[in-house]
């Protein structure tokens, strides 16, 4: 119990005491008193006194009680403290939403990333993704740090074909790795394109990225960091062909590089090298070849890994679960976006049909009429929201008014009938403009609860209004507006015509 509470049940006790030392005296007078008319009388209001008192106080204790009380520490579900058990937590809830994918292929793709996920173990090597722009140096670098020519090398672009994984292990540095040598981005092509989609691939499953250039960074190269970085990946930006720049001009570069770095990437993080340097000629005839220089990726690399070594694969793995987590809750939402679409058709098709036959009286109660209450429940039920049918009447209710008071179902039967424009007789015309415009208003209203119990039944910041008039106007636009007519006189007019 913290320490004031103490003092107050200090000062409580001891302003009680002096209360009921003060009560005990006057009630012995009292007594003393009747006593002397009568003792049974005296006996009778002590007891009742005495009775009211001990009340009094047990009520007081009770509602006391809760607060004087020793708390007891709160078991609340503690964070998890690692990544590695973040992950754990992390795939276990994606895994669950992966259940949910109706699409087989999708939710079998997705179960079987989970899995590999779920099986892979931080001990595990750690993969460390070479890449970059075609002819960057990115074998000549792989080479070089294998100590072995293990891949071609080549001026042309594509020379790497395909990924190339290598076992690797680094001097003083206890962790396995394993390099993997990648294809080149931005290059031109179909093969190219599709080169690039597989080094993609590499790079978004690695732990760790050698991002190689060899020059200031390109549009292209500068994209494609940049998202790497926003994604949550590990990125070492290597500058090669350091033997191409004089000093100063190398210093410059590495300078402007620097500049243009996005956090969380930090200077350490760029690092000039020389894989595979090429002969330079000299003022005084012949050729200087210069020995290849890897040592500031080689000390950077060493760093790196005795520091975030443990966490870098365990990160990698919970970002790969959020990204797994991320894609099966886009997949969730179109599924339920279909199905929500269907709902959303059959009952504006049966409001249109219903409303052209039923003679409704001014605008009033179209939007009453229009919205179904069993549409809520059903579009609740999509989103795994489960609203009752009064609930539903309610909701279906509060939407109708707020349409009306928005002045929206003047303004649908104003839109439809200068779309419509129809020679039909004017009662026909009548009915089929009428039904068409409930089964307007219940496509309006069914969109606005779709957003409502997609965001967890809220209506956000700017309330029901703002909804449904973002919906209004989302489906003003002209093409929409014609392709709904058409199909509403096809359905509309034969019923309207149907009725004397
Ligand atoms: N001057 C200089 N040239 C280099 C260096 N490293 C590689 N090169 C040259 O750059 C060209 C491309 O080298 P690669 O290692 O094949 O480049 P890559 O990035 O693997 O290219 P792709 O496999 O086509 O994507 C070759 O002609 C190499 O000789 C270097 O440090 N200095
Ligand atoms: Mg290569």
């Amino acid at each position: 119990m913290a320490q004031w509470r103490w003092l107050l049940l200090l000062v409580g006790l001891l302003v009680s005491l002096g209360a009921v030392l003060l009560l005990a005296d006057s009630l012995l007078r009292l007594y003393n008193t009747l006593a002397l008319i009568s003792p049974l009388l005296a006996q009778v209001v002590l007891g009742v006194i005495l009775a009211v008192g001990v009340g009094a106080a047990g009520f007081s204790l009770y509602r006391l009680w809760p607060f004087l009380r020793p708390r007891r520490r709160q078991s609340s579900l503690q964070a998890p403290r690692y990544p590695q058990e973040a992950a754990a937590a992390n795939l276990y809830a994606v895994q669950n939403q992966v259940e949910q994918i109706q699409d087989q292929v999708a939710r079998q793709a997705l179960q079987e990333k989970a899995r590999s996920l779920e099986f892979s173990n931080p001990s595990q090597a750690l993969t460390i993704a070479v890449f970059g722009v075609g002819s960057a140096g990115k074998t000549a670098l792989v080479n070089e740090l294998l100590g072995q020519p293990v891949g071609q090398v080549g001026a042309a672009l594509g020379t790497t074909q395909t990924q190339q994984t290598y076992p690797w292990q680094i001097p003083n540095v206890s962790k396995a790795l394993q390099l993997v040598d990648t294809p080149g981005i931005a290059e031109a092509g179909i093969a190219g394109t599709d080169r690039e989609q597989a080094a993609r691939t590499v790079a978004a499953g690695a732990d760790l990225i050698l991002f190689v250039v060899d020059d200031d960074l390109r549009q292209a190269e500068y994209t494609v960091l940049q998202a790497l970085i926003s994604m949550g990946k590990r990125v070492l930006l290597v500058l090669n062909k350091a033997d191409r720049y004089p000093e100063t001009d190398l210093e410059a570069l590495l300078e402007r590089l620097r500049s243009r770095v996005i956090p969380p990437l930090s200077p350490d993080d760029i690092v000039a090298v020389a894989a595979l340097p090429q002969p330079l000629p000299q003022v005084g005839g012949g050729w200087l070849q210069m020995q290849p220089n890897l040592l500031p990726l080689r000390a950077r690399l060493a760093d790196l890994l005795r520091q975030e070594g443990e966490t870098l694969i365990a990160d990698n793995l919970l970002l790969q679960t959020q990204q797994l987590g991320e894609t099966a809750r886009q997949i969730i939402d179109s599924q339920r976006q279909a199905q929500a679409d269907a709902i959303i058709e059959r009952y504006q098709w049966l409001s249109a049909g219903a409303i052209a036959v039923t003679p409704l009286p001014g605008l009033d109660f179209l939007a009453t009429a229009a919205i179904n209450a069993q549409m809520v429940v059903e579009l609740s039920q999509v989103y795994g929201c489960e609203v009752s049918i009064e609930e539903g009447k309610a909701l279906a209710l509060s939407v109708a008014k707020t349409l009306t008071g928005l002045g929206l179902v003047k303004g649908t039967v104003d839109l439809l009938a200068l779309g419509l424009q129809t020679n039909l007789a004017t009662v026909l015309a009548g009915r089929a403009l009428k039904g068409t415009s409930g089964a307007y208003l219940t496509r309006i209203a069914g969109k606005s609860f779709v957003e409502y119990f997609r965001q967890n039944q809220s209506w956000g910041d700017g309330g029901m209004g703002a909804v449904i008039e973002q919906q209004f106007r989302l489906n003003q636009r002209d093409a929409v507006i014609k392709a709904f007519i058409k199909e509403a006189i096809n359905r509309v007019v034969p019923i309207a015509r149907e009725q004397p």
